[in-house]
């Protein structure tokens, strides 16, 4: 745990009980400060209390006095679509408002670090799609090639559990736009902007409050490097942003997976399977991508791209990267392949929450029967029509079926309901070098808890046909 500085002896509400509440909780705590916790939930303050925590009814006039500032869980909103009443009434006390990642940052570099001689340095990475492989990714480089590491944040541990510094490790945070919103204080060494895609609009009030958010790790972050996928605007404008603002060196190395980058800049791309390193108008290095099982398709190259510039930040060689890469056995729910029979292949990307994260799994395949369906989000899936040439028949579940159905143009499909029928039906009429894929491009939550519950559903489903 990483004890929080800065608040010895002052109260502290703790708004959210869930994991990044919880460790905020302890780690203020921790750090001599009188943690007082709430929930709008009943269920999580119970859990609370037998965490040993103090509840403080923050829905009470007067529940301000003395509070010195309000720590936010990252899925509670702020503003958009209205915000939480706590939320409002501490503006309206005048209490400051941050988070765990903003007491992470003030609280991560001490007096200790005077006796290193070799400083820690933060990881930051943000985007769309590809956080939690890139930030995966990078943790077992650097871990592979002997590297002290530890990763945390949106990827699943409260960043405030991390382990108090050691002499020249690296943490890798995966921070999601809620985290970098609310966030006080960001000084991340490297910065990564993988990629930008509409989603949580709703929280954001539609995709350039997304795209703010986003930003903010970088301008008021102020890295030392900027690593920047540059295959949609806003990214080129970020990387053209942070390139005018140094005046040494070179902060930015741009990344992409859709085209060559050349000239003087620093960049990292993935062409047809092969990652290039350019700098200073010369290749430095090239990486055959397509024999890593666990990073297919384009997408996973632009995540290969991504963690690559963070090791060579680092310090690393390109050949010690390209060995690590070898050795990475991916995430499950992500383009993870499960296993084939009769030549055909079974993909589990119940990650894929989103049209556009569905969309490059769909790409990563050859003739896909696909398992989609679930809590569809806004949009839907229509931007997927130039893709459906792939795919060889859809196999529907989950709330929006008969709307997903709807914006299948011409390709065949079938309303399963449920995932043991889509994975029976789909196996039964697969052919020798089909790939089943479940990419359900929506929310889980109308048929389970999470994404993870329905990947592994999809698992148990797929294995009995493996069993069979
Ligand atoms: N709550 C309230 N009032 C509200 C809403 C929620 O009191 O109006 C309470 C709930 O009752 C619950 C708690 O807040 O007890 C939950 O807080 P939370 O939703 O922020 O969840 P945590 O368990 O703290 O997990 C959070 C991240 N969750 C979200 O951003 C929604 C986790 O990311 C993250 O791994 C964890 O902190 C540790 O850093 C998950 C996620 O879904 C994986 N992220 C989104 C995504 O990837 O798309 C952004
Ligand atoms: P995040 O943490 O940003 O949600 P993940 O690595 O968990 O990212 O992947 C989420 C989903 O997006 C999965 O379906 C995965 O296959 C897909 N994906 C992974 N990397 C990328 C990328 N660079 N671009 C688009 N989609 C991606």
């Amino acid at each position: 745990m990483i004890p929080v500085r800065g608040y010895r002896g002052h109260r502290v509400a703790v708004l959210g009980l869930g994991r990044s509440g919880l460790s905020a909780a302890h780690a203020l705590e921790a750090g001599g400060a009188i943690a007082l916790c709430w929930d709008d939930s009943a269920e999580a303050r119970t859990r609370a209390v037998e965490a040993g925590l103090t509840l403080h009814d923050l829905t009470k006039t007067g529940a301000w006095k003395d509070v010195v500032a309000l720590i936010v869980s990252p899925g509670i909103a702020h503003l958009y679509p209205t915000p939480n009443p706590i939320i409002r009434a501490a503006w309206e006390n005048g209490v400051a408002v941050d988070n765990d990642i903003g007491l992470f940052f003030r609280s991560y570099a001490t007096e200790e670090w005077d006796k290193f001689d070799v400083m820690p340095r933060v990881v930051a990475v943000t985007g769309s799609n590809g956080k939690s492989t890139t930030s995966a990714l990078i943790a077992h480089i650097l871990e592979d090639q002997g590297k002290q590491v530890q990763l945390a944040g949106n990827i699943g541990r409260g960043v405030l559990d991390l382990d108090p510094a050691s002499e020249g490790e690296v943490v890798v945070l995966e921070l999601s736009s809620y985290q970098i919103e609310l966030a006080r204080a960001l000084a991340p060494d490297i910065g990564v902007f993988m990629n930008l895609t509409p989603d949580h609009l709703d929280r954001h009030g539609g995709i350039g409050g997304y795209f703010a958010a986003k930003r903010r790790l970088f301008a008021e972050g102020g890295p030392d490097r900027a690593i920047i996928g540059v295959d949609e605007v806003e990214g080129q404008f970020l990387a053209n942003q942070m390139r005018e603002k140094a005046e040494t060196g070179e902060p930015v190395i741009q990344i992409s997976a859709a085209r060559k980058l050349s000239g003087e800049d620093w960049s990292v791309f993935a062409r047809k399977g092969f990652l290039t390193e350019w700098r200073r108008s010369k290749q430095m290095a090239a990486i055959d991508l397509r024999k890593i099982a666990s990073l297919p398709g384009a997408h996973n190259h632009q995540n290969a791209c991504a963690a690559y510039a963070v090791c060579r930040s680092i310090g690393l060689a390109p050949r010690l990267i390209e060995a690590s890469f070898a050795s990475f056995r991916g995430l499950p729910h992500r383009s993870q392949v499960l296993g084939t029979k009769d030549g055909v292949t079974f993909v589990n990307d119940s990650k894929a929450t989103n049209a556009d994260s569905a969309g490059k799994a769909i790409q990563a395949f050859k003739s896909v029967r696909w398992i989609l369906g679930g809590l569809g989000k806004e949009g839907g899936i229509g931007s997927l029509a130039p893709l459906l040439d792939r795919v060889a028949k859809a196999y529907l579940i989950g709330h929006s079926a008969e709307d997903f159905a709807l914006q299948l143009n011409d390709l065949p499909y079938e309303i399963c309901g449920d995932m043991a029928t889509a994975v029976a039906h789909a196996a039964a009429e697969a052919e020798a070098g089909d790939t089943v894929l479940l990419a359900p491009a929506a929310a889980s939550f109308d048929q389970y808890p999470n994404f993870e519950r329905r990947g592994e559903d999809f698992a148990v489903c797929v294995e009995k046909v493996l069993a069979g």
